[in-house]
């Protein structure tokens, strides 16, 4: 197998953000009464931000909102969210998504970040890992969310590379299946992403580069 570029998620892949968009919609939830833990959080992986809200609308018991006060509570869980975002540095990067980026670079891979979140180019600036990406598509520049291949098919294309010669990286269900639905090779990192049955998955993204290296031609 020919593998030339390498798609990689942000959120949950390269940078441990899941736990801040948990915490920032944990607030919503209980303004809403909304019954929200970590596990339920997980179904919000990868999945875009109005999609998500629908998920917690699922429990809750009160008046129907209009979709102004939809917009009104995604507003919030924004704002909640960017502040926190104010805290991550380069530290906030682990010492093995470096290095894994390192590797693989010199390794001669082409990298590109395919995420659906419309705050990821902020994440980049903040973790100083925006020069690591020969391609960027963030979640402001697609229509169709993930599972739909939109994104990495965008992401490869932008590489100037078939999806048959891409790799993805993903931590979500929903990005291992738009990584299939694109026919490219699909890598599921963590539990969250098994039930997906990706083509090959890891544990630890230190593990990335000796499983992939054997692949570039
Ligand atoms: P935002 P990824 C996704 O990013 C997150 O996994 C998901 O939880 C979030 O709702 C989505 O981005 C949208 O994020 O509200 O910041 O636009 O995993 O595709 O990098
Ligand atoms: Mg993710």
């Amino acid at each position: 197998m020919n593998i030339r570029g390498i798609l990689f998620d942000l959120d949950g892949v390269l940078i441990s953000t899941a736990r801040l968009h948990y915490l920032a919609w944990k607030e919503v939830a209980n303004q809403l009464h909304i019954p929200f833990d970590e596990a339920e959080n997980d179904r919000l992986r990868g999945i875009s931000r109005e999609a998500s809200l629908e998920i917690l609308l699922e429990r809750y018991r009160g008046p129907a909102l209009t979709p102004a006060q939809k917009k009104l509570w995604m507003d919030r869980k924004n704002q909640l969210y960017r502040q926190m975002l104010q805290d991550l540095t380069p530290a906030s990067v682990a010492p093995d998504v470096s290095s894994a980026l390192r590797k693989l670079r010199a390794a001669g891979f082409r990298l590109a970040l395919g995420s659906s979140s419309k705050n990821a180019r902020l994440i980049l600036a903040r973790t100083n890992l925006t020069d690591q990406f020969d391609a960027i598509v963030d979640g402001t520049e697609i229509t169709h969310t993930k599972p739909d291949p939109e994104i990495y098919l965008l992401a490869a294309s932008r590489l100037a590379l078939p999806p048959s010669s891409c790799a993805v990286v993903e931590d979500a269900e929903t990005g291992v299946a738009a990584a299939k639905a694109g026919g490219m090779l699909s890598i599921g990192l963590g539990p969250s992403a098994a039930p997906a049955r990706p083509d090959l998955q890891i544990r630890s993204i230190s593990e990335l580069p000796d499983l992939l290296v054997h692949m570039h031609p």
